[in-house]
């Protein structure tokens, strides 16, 4: 069975949990994470060893919090007081795990699913949005991903069509997959505001509310906003379901879109 599990964030126990009530197999199981294992939990180290331990078993994407462990890592960057990775900071591997999330996609075509962090925004296409995904991971993995990464932080460029070059281009794609909530629908992001989907700015929606999206009948599916529940959106499943601040962590089944929860065991 192929499994789309939602923001782990270091909460290593609960994912141990759901692991065992899903039956998991590593030999006939897939796991397919949705970005932000890492952060806010207590053992971002050990869940994101496992998850490299399980080598073909497992995918993730990279979501915001997986990114900032690679600035904070990589670049003159500090981490903030809210973050928890400075056990893999420290670890003895950890080249060779921050290596593992340099090779990490952004956006991951299964079957006819697509699978992000945040979203993708409306004015993208399969085809484009698989190609914009491409050109950020093909500079996370050249020769001079330090200083990529020195330059990816920051909200500007809010619209796609204000990017003048490929840096700027790569900038958006990276806000646009690891951090959208509400846009307009010609993509322009918006970031000062992580409210409840019901109380979107004046202007904006949810990026999978706007009736123009180039990818109204693809399912997709996504983690990152984790006070979304029962959304109305055909083809959108939102799967972050908020096992870091004491909610669930959930795995969805991808042959049958059964989903099994279970509720954080995370102590502080
Ligand atoms: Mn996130």
């Amino acid at each position: 069975m192929d499994y789309a599990i939602g923001d782990v964030q270091g909460c290593f126990d609960t994912l141990k949990q759901l692991l065992k009530k899903i039956n998991f197999n590593v030999d006939s199981d897939r796991l397919f994470f949705l970005g932000d294992v890492v952060n806010r939990g207590n053992k971002s180290l050990e869940t994101l060893r496992f998850i490299k331990s399980l080598k073909e078993n497992a995918e993730m994407v990279l979501g915001n919090h997986d990114f900032h462990l690679l600035v904070c890592a990589l670049t003159s960057h500090r981490p903030n007081r809210k973050d928890t990775f400075h056990d893999i900071l420290q670890a003895p591997d950890k080249n060779t795990l921050l290596d593992y999330l340099l090779t990490r996609p952004l956006l991951i075509e299964h079957n006819d699913v697509l699978l992000v962090h945040a979203g993708i925004p409306p004015q993208w296409d399969k085809t484009t949005a698989l190609k914009r995904a491409k050109q950020v991971e093909k500079r996370l993995q050249d020769n001079r991903t330090k200083d990529f990464l020195g330059i990816m932080y920051g909200n500007e460029p809010a619209k796609e069509s204000d990017c003048s070059n490929e840096d700027e281009i790569c900038r958006y794609t990276i806000n646009a997959m690891m951090r959208i909530r509400f846009c307009k629908g010609d993509g322009e992001l918006e970031f000062e505001h992580k409210l409840n989907i019901d109380r979107a700015p004046i202007g904006f929606k949810a990026w999978f509310e706007h009736e123009n999206r180039a990818l109204n009948n693809t399912d997709v599916l996504f983690g990152h906003w984790s006070t979304l529940r029962n959304i109305n959106t055909k083809h959108v499943y939102p799967l972050d379901h908020g096992c870091v601040w004491g909610e669930k962590l959930s795995a969805l089944n991808l042959a049958n879109y059964e989903t099994t929860s279970i509720l954080s065991v995370e102590v502080d």
